[in-house]
């Protein structure tokens, strides 16, 4: 086995290679801690050359292989095993090109995603994949994963974004699929199999991602909401009123605000009184530079006069309109702060759940009732991607509850949960992936010939079932 660890350091330089436990564990700690990983070592590729050298050298030795971004994921995708080899994409992290004329940009796969958001800004040009993570999260992973984020409902998911790609395949070769033309309808959509896969297909290298016209102007505002049905109304009536400039909604229950006021420092409810729920609104547009002031505040006003009609017909209760970019960036913030303020409440049972739009308020009716009959005390903590009829069901603890004792029930929440979500035509997993988190709803609610066919197509692939295996087909 030493010879194989040779091998891997002869490739990528002795200093690339990682073995003391004290030095991998970045690589193994994953995000919520709720997964063991360990790893036999991390390997740090500085090319794609290297990245085929060393996938070729795991084959020979049948060892199996974790791709690995900013390790940022929520369903332990990245999570590997004492006898595995962990690459990290993390030193190719090279934009290779911006061509602001195609509204296109060509990045490796290591790329910190805000960096890319700020390479396409420097050319004037905008790329809407927005997250939390986005100060370490890798653009390899967020193909990989498929990522959303705040921006879906008017640019689409992390697939919607990209052009083409290329990946390292499990025998070493390298798929080619680099491309910046924006139609390219020759055969089999080959770059759709590798996003969302979670590095069960291949090692993605690089990719053509979409851009889009900067925006100028913005319009941002939290509203106050007695219910969910409320907050349909309200984005059904923003989206006919500005048409796509809408660029977020995000529903937050009201527990989450407070626990954002109470445990963030410097974080304020924008609204004087607590309202059942709140969403976050943001409208953009894109005008030239001189028209500028006059679209921003065009757009504020349409908004609020939006806004202001709603209130009439009792949808929101009160809104906090930002009237500058500051005040819009503080709106956000706190859309930020109510992920980090969870952890202060104690344990947290996680969903990430999609429903159609209509039924939103219907499947947090019938989540709450249903978790609450099941666990007196337990507390919805839902916020997510209203837009999108994405929710983060998470569930807080009842107070007085051991933690331990209250994650235990994990299995039998999800299941009531993900039970509700199924019987409204819904998907157990929005935007988060499967990992090892989700196996067992992949088994219960995947129809048995996607199953057929996800593992034939795994076959084809990866025939020694060398990479990430024993994630996502269960
Ligand atoms: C978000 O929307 C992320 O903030 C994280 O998807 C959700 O931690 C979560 O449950
Ligand atoms: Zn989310």
């Amino acid at each position: 086995m030493q010879n194989f660890l040779d091998r891997i350091a002869q490739i990528v330089g002795a200093q690339h290679l990682i073995t003391a436990a004290a030095a991998t564990q970045k690589y193994t700690t994953e995000l919520r801690q709720r997964y063991a990983s360990e790893c036999r070592a991390v390997v740090l590729p500085a090319d794609p050359e290297q990245v085929a050298a060393v996938v070729t050298c795991c084959a020979a030795a049948k060892v199996s292989m974790v791709p690995q971004g900013g390790n940022t994921g929520a369903v332990g995708g990245a999570v590997a095993r004492r006898e595995q080899v962990i690459i990290n994409l993390g030193r190719m992290n090279r934009i290779l090109e911006v061509d602001a004329a195609n509204y296109s940009m060509r990045v490796q796969a290591g790329c910190v995603l805000a960096d890319i958001q700020q390479a396409a800004r420097r050319h004037e040009r905008f790329f809407p994949l927005s997250l939390g993570a986005q100060g370490s999260c890798q653009i390899g992973g967020n193909l990989a994963t498929n990522a959303g984020g705040i921006n879906v409902l008017r640019y689409g998911s992390a697939r919607d974004l990209t052009l083409g790609l290329e990946a390292v395949l499990a025998d070493g070769r390298r798929y080619c699929g680099l491309s910046n033309v924006r139609k390219n309808n020759t055969g089999y959509d080959l770059k759709n199999l590798f996003i969302g896969s979670e590095g069960t297909l291949g090692i993605i290298t690089a990719a053509d991602l979409k851009l889009f016209p900067l925006a100028r102007a913005q319009a941002a505002a939290v509203v106050g909401l007695q219910d969910a049905d409320s907050a349909l109304a309200l984005l059904s009536s923003l989206r006919a009123a500005t048409g796509d400039c809408l660029t977020t909604f995000e529903l937050m229950a009201n527990i989450a605000v407070q626990a954002a006021v109470a445990h963030i420092p410097r974080q304020s409810d924008p609204l004087p009184q607590q309202h059942p729920w709140y969403a976050l609104i943001v409208a953009t547009t894109s005008h030239t530079a001189a028209e500028s002031d006059d679209a921003e505040t065009a757009l504020q006003r349409q908004l609020e006069s939006c806004l202001a009609q709603a209130m009439q017909q009792d949808i929101v209760q009160d809104a906090a309109l930002a009237t500058n970019d500051r005040q819009a960036q503080q709106l956000l913030r706190l859309r930020e702060n109510i992920v980090t303020a969870q952890a202060f409440e104690g344990g947290s049972i996680k969903h990430d759940i999609s429903v159609p739009l209509a039924q939103v308020p219907e499947f947090l009716r019938r989540a709450q009732h249903a978790v609450q009959a099941a666990m007196p005390g337990a507390r919805p903590y839902a916020y997510g991607h209203m837009g999108d009829g994405n929710i983060h069901f998470n569930i807080s603890q009842p107070p007085d509850m051991e933690r331990a004792a209250f994650l235990a029930q994990a299995p039998q929440i999800h299941e009531l949960v993900h039970e509700i979500v199924h019987q409204l035509n819904g998907s157990f997993s929005a935007e988060h992936g499967i990992g090892i988190a989700k196996l067992d709803d992949m088994k219960k609610y995947k129809d048995a010939v996607s199953l057929a066919l996800y593992q034939q197509i795994k076959r084809a692939f990866d025939p020694h079932n060398l990479f990430n295996p024993g994630k996502v087909n269960p």
